[in-house]
């Protein structure tokens, strides 16, 4: 009786605890929309004017059959026919004032935001067991392109709520497509959106625009946000940005879609062949140049941690319905 009461107790304890919590989380995330709701609008967003519709924000894209891949590099390839069916997707990448409004509904804490399980990684320098994401940081000069350290780096306070590091914020960027997100995080956003999340074929598949192959030409996109110039040190900004855009700045493809291409990387369900711990993240960032990374393809690929976030790396979510 009385361990049956202690257990209450204990049990009844962790509860409190947990709903204090959850409601501290709940006004943080309640404040930074505050924040985000008085920031000045960002530019672009070229559709914010959405036509309505079944599912608003949304596109159907119609069945049919992809033949998936590339040739540019080996794990592109071989091309290989998929047949996918209609579904509807996100018309842009997931904004910083679309992720907010999840924060502040539900008291999310993404996985950059909390401390590294040391279990799952126990060979981590002490630096990186602390919160934090990886961060793009252009360099002055490169001894060769073999060490992406001379322009990742690992900063602790760094998410989605201040993408740069701790010294940095969203504030004005509510139309910018959210990074800093790992796999668990934007799984959890898609499930309060009552939706899924686009797995490889389906995203490239709406990532062609109605054109079922390849392009022959492997030219840098005009109509995307990449990096024109010497990667990581030269970067003339010619796509009219150095960094990340807002989304929807450039022309949308075939299906009305914008920055399938370019500006961040995109996640997909796919677990990645070579490393489990691995998914396929698609479609090339604002990093990619034609010197270091032509990836700003439909049919390029990349593993990506599942659990590690970084500054280039966004996403934008499906729902398989009835199409209009
Ligand atoms: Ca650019
Ligand atoms: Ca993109």
């Amino acid at each position: 009786m009385r361990r049956g009461r202690l257990i209450a107790a204990v049990a009844l304890g962790l509860a409190l605890v947990v709903a204090v919590a959850a409601a501290v989380l709940w006004v943080v995330g309640g404040r930074e929309a505050e924040k985000l709701a008085g920031a000045a609008p960002s530019r672009c967003l070229a559709a914010t004017v959405d036509e309505g519709g079944a599912h608003p924000g949304m596109v159907f894209v119609p069945g049919g059959r992809l033949h998936m891949g590339d040739t540019v590099y080996p794990e592109e390839g071989p091309i290989h026919d998929v047949d996918v069916k209609g579904f509807w997707i996100d018309r842009h990448e997931v904004t910083n004032g679309e992720f907010v409004a999840f924060v502040a509904a539900t008291g999310y804490v993404t996985v950059a935001e909390r401390t590294v399980d040391s279990a799952k990684h126990p060979d981590l320098p002490p630096e990186m067991r602390e919160p934090g994401a990886v961060v793009f940081v252009m360099p002055n000069k490169v001894d060769g392109s073999g060490d992406i350290s001379q322009w990742w780096q690992y900063i602790p306070g760094a998410n989605w709520r201040h993408p740069g590091g701790p010294d940095t914020n969203i504030l004005g960027h509510e139309n910018y497509p959210v990074v800093a997100v790992a796999l668990e995080d934007i799984e959890a956003y898609a499930r309060w959106k009552g939706r899924s999340l686009p797995d490889e074929a389906q995203w490239e598949w709406a990532a062609r625009g109605g054109d079922p192959r390849p392009l022959a030409d492997h030219e840098q996109p005009k109509e995307a946000n990449t990096w024109q110039g010497i990667f990581p040190v030269l970067n003339s900004g010619e796509d009219g940005f150095v960094g990340l855009a807002p989304a929807g700045c450039y022309k949308p493809n075939g299906y009305g879609l914008y920055d399938m291409i370019g500006n961040v990387w995109e996640w997909t369900t796919d677990v990645n062949e070579d490393d489990k711990a691995r998914r396929v993240i698609k479609g090339g960032s604002y990093l990619c140049a034609p010197n270091y990374c032509m990836r700003y393809r439909a049919g390029a690929r990349q593993g990506q941690e599942a659990d590690l976030a970084t500054s280039h790396l966004g996403f934008r979510t499906i729902l398989e319905a009835p199409g209009p």
